[in-house]
């Protein structure tokens, strides 16, 4: 028996979404609406005391984390493989799924939370919203929250935030103008860990991460989307967070 736990196919949730897609697992979807804090309910910190998503619960086992759940997916079962097999290409996996995680990952959800999350939930009576952060169980996800429900980011951090975005967009796209995913030859997790995080580049920032100035990224995000466990994971898809991806299918114009 596999339960999935998660929110859209998107960013950590979408991660072991298109890995257990990929792989042709069937799982139990459990839909945490992150917007309606879900994910800080009694019945889910019964599964996941941080009260944060994705968690896939394998018979008695529960497994957090994002990144090493996928790599448990695919030890776990059949399927095709998703990591490579040659040591160098591996590393090569691991090396980018830590700088995704590590650097990319973080700046782009600030950004993310500043300009979506927080104006989501913003018009909502603020007594609700303070008893909201009350019962977010992690330190950090309740400075994140309060952050983002009250517009306390900072210019200063949203700059840096999108100075380590471009940085890292720079680097991906240099990177892929040698090899054509992440860890070489072959598509691994470390694609669908970039990709989850960064599929909605082009759109959130359209002066950078374009056909003209990042030709590689483009091809390889698209690339990625045609994959038939990329478009069924994304089709399940319910808000317009998912449904962005859409700006990958090939003749779309902005
Ligand atoms: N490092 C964890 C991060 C989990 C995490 O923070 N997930 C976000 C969604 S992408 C979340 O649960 N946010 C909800 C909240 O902070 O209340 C992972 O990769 O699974």
């Amino acid at each position: 028996m596999l339960k999935l736990y998660h929110w859209e196919p998107n960013a950590n949730s979408g991660k072991p979404m298109l890995t257990l897609a990929e792989k042709g697992v069937e799982y139990e979807s459990h839909y945490l609406d992150l917007l309606k804090f879900d994910q800080h309910q009694p019945e889910y910190l019964r599964i996941n005391p941080d009260g944060t998503i994705p968690a896939l619960v394998h018979g008695d086992r529960v497994l957090t984390e994002s990144t090493p759940m996928m790599e448990y997916v695919d030890e776990a079962f059949d399927g095709p493989p998703l990591r490579p097999a040659d040591p160098e290409e591996r590393w090569r996996m691991r090396w980018w799924m830590r700088f995704f995680d590590a650097y990319f990952g973080p700046s782009l959800s600030m950004i993310g939370w500043s300009i979506f999350i927080g104006p989501a939930v913003r018009q909502r009576d603020p007594k609700e919203l303070e008893a909201a952060i009350e019962r977010i169980p992690l330190e950090s996800r309740k400075i994140a929250w309060r952050k983002a429900m009250f517009n306390q980011f900072s210019a200063e951090e949203l700059a840096e935030s999108k100075r380590r975005v471009l940085f890292a967009t720079a680097k991906l796209e240099q990177h892929l103008t040698r090899h054509p995913f992440v860890a070489g030859k072959t598509y691994s997790l470390g694609d669908i860990n970039g990709f989850n995080l960064g599929y909605a580049l082009p759109l959130s920032q359209p002066e950078h991460c374009n056909d003209a100035k990042t030709p590689h990224i483009m091809e390889w995000l698209r690339k990625i989307y045609e994959r038939p466990a990329a478009k069924a994971t994304w089709a399940k898809a319910r808000t317009q967070m998912g449904a962005r991806v859409k700006m990958l299918e090939r003749g779309h114009h902005a």
